[in-house]
């Protein structure tokens, strides 16, 4: 352990080891018993506040912040009740087990009164609220042991498979006496899990030889380790089709032309005799169907083989054949190699072929449901998807953070190339991620353009992060699909066969008399409402444009088709008066 002696206040030793860690930014929302640390974090040159103004924008910042290279973030919220307030996307930090730090300062409800304000109460310490949605959560008191506690957060964040950590900090400690410790040098490791064996290589390589219909199942784990490109490499080598959860875009890029997205129903699209998890935590919605899709491969005498680097990557696969712990980039790495000598690519070019087509037939259908009928006045979703993917590649490539459902990204036209956009959505589906995500992909992908894709309902759940991008001058361009509607709401509801649909008065769902480029303007950032398909590059090429040139966030308001079952209606809602 290399160490140096360090003596200062507690707040400037805990902000000059997040230096020492490499940690760039701090995502917070200030507060008043913490004063002395906002005071050493403006007043160290070597890092930086990025101040939101709600906890939940705070969160997704710093999550969005980790979705670009895996580097971990560091936020702060206030006492109990900030923490609270940052739950509903610390809930998509947890399930897309991301590297996000959270630092809260705690008062003493032990040892005077049982009631502090803004404070959970003495039957609760201040580390328990956050237990269920994070790694590890605990509670520091010795300010000498700062250094200590916040490399230890940021590595066990940091270690496969990721995911937030939390530290209560003692505020009591946070006082204008001199501290001596020591700082821990080094910055954060890139830790890796270990290798597969040489084994299960083998019967992962034999497998997607002798199968007929293979399906590679793609997480999260994927790019976690840096693998994606040898992740889409192995699938086409072998011709496999390429599935995935709703929650991830990356793994194996949704542009992949083998891609068949949402993996249960690729799987009944592409009836795989082999299903090879690899880097993925299966998710379902609670019910014994959630693992219908591994019981038909079995049905159908298929094999189910999985590789993550952690029990994670195993647990929700029952029955299966083999489970192998290793790191996905590795272990896809050294199947390539021996791909390459013993399983030549060639074999597979018919395979390729079959897959190939019925991965094509399904996009189609995804881009034919995203291009209905033209409509005065609306630009068709099918038509923004393909002008700000071609947009951003004319750019050389970028990310775009997405959270809204009109849209889909399923729909975007395929093809792999140095240029490849990178598609992230978030973790969990916790509403309220995409603005503040986009602005921490931005911070964390430097010169690389960043798109925000927020859908009209995800804005307003967390439109004071607009105020952000302004403030610190963030440039990201953000695209309003602004359907009018909590559209995939609606979308349920009207299969749900109740009076809704059978009236098609719907309740809830529609979103009137809100105008997000007058609140992006109250905020202090320029837009523009789009209304006509026809000029819609050019457009998108000028928004690019001021962002990307005149570096600062700009905002297009596109204006969709409502988002409702057809023929549907915004029901009467109760007024008072
Ligand atoms: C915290 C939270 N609250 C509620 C929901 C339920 N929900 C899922 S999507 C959605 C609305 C999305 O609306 P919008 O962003 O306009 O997307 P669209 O489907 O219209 O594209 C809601 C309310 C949720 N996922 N998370
Ligand atoms: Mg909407």
């Amino acid at each position: 352990m290399k160490t140096r002696p360090v003596t200062g206040t507690p707040s400037e030793i805990l902000v000059e080891q997040l230096v020492e860690s490499g940690v760039k930014y701090v995502f917070y929302n200030s507060g008043s018993r913490e004063a002395l640390f906002f005071d050493a974090l403006h007043g160290n040159p070597n890092i930086h506040g990025i101040l939101a103004l709600h906890e939940g924008n705070v969160t997704a910042m710093a999550g969005g912040y980790t979705q670009v290279n895996s580097e971990p973030a560091v936020m702060v919220v206030h006492l109990g009740a900030g923490l609270a307030q940052c739950m509903g996307q610390l809930i998509n930090v947890w399930f897309g087990g991301l590297p996000v730090v959270v630092v809260t300062f705690a008062g003493d409800t032990g040892s005077w009164g049982d009631r502090i304000s803004l404070d959970l109460d003495h039957s609760f310490g201040p580390a328990s609220i956050s237990a269920p949605m994070t790694k590890a959560t605990w509670t520091v008191i010795e300010p000498e042991g700062l250094p200590l506690a916040v490399e230890r957060a940021l590595r066990v964040a940091k270690t496969p498979p990721f995911g937030p950590v939390h530290i209560a900090v003692y505020d009591r400690m946070l006082g204008s006496q001199q501290v001596s410790t020591e700082i821990v040098e080094g910055g954060t490791m890139g830790l890796r899990s270990g290798s597969a064996s040489d084994s299960d290589i083998d019967e992962i390589l034999g497998a997607l030889d002798s199968a007929k219909r293979p399906m590679i199942y793609a997480g999260d784990g994927i790019w976690k380790s840096g693998g994606e490109m040898v992740a889409a490499e192995l699938a086409t080598h072998f011709g496999a089709a390429v599935a995935t959860t709703n929650t991830d875009h990356r793994g194996i890029s949704i542009k992949h032309p083998q891609h068949m997205g949402g993996f249960e129903s690729a799987s009944y699209a592409y009836n795989p005799d082999l299903v090879i998890s690899l880097g993925v935590r299966h998710q379902g919605s609670g019910n014994s169907t959630d693992f219908a899709p591994f019981r038909r491969v079995g049905r159908n005498g298929g094999r189910h083989l999985a590789l993550g680097s952690d029990l994670e990557y195993l647990t929700n696969y029952p029955g299966l054949e083999l489970g192998s712990v290793g790191d996905e980039k590795d272990a896809v790495r050294r199947m390539l190699t021996v791909a390459s000598a013993d399983y030549p690519s060639s074999r597979y070019d018919e395979r390729r072929g079959t897959t190939l087509d019925q991965a094509t037939k399904w996009r189609e259908s995804r881009r034919n449901a995203m291009m209905p009928p033209a409509q005065q006045g609306k630009v068709r979703p099918g038509v923004l998807v393909d002008a700000i993917d071609e947009g951003l590649e004319d750019l050389g490539g970028g990310y775009v953070t997405n959270e809204q459902f009109a849209a889909s990204h399923e729909a975007v036209r395929p093809g792999l190339s140095d240029r490849t956009n990178v598609y992230l959505r978030a973790g969990g589906g916790s509403e309220g991620w995409g603005v503040g995500a986009a602005i921490g992909a931005k911070l964390a992908a430097g010169d690389d353009p960043v798109v925000g894709f927020v859908g009209d309902g995800s804005l307003y759940y967390a439109d004071s992060g607009l105020w952000t991008a302004v403030h610190h001058n963030i440039p990201v361009l953000y695209v309003i699909t602004n359907n009018g509607a909590y559209g995939i709401v609606a979308g349920f509801f009207g299969e749900a066969g109740g009076q809704m649909s059978d009236t098609g008065k719907y309740g809830g769902v529609v979103l009137d008399g809100m105008d997000p480029v007058k609140i992006a303007d109250a905020f202090g950032m320029e837009g523009e409402r789009v209304e006509d398909e026809s000029d819609l590059n050019d457009v998108v090429r000028r928004g690019m444009g001021i962002v990307n040139d005149e570096n600062r966030p700009y905002l297009l308001d596109i204006r969709l088709p409502l988002g409702l079952p057809e023929g549907g209606e915004a029901a009467k809602q109760y007024l008072m008066r």
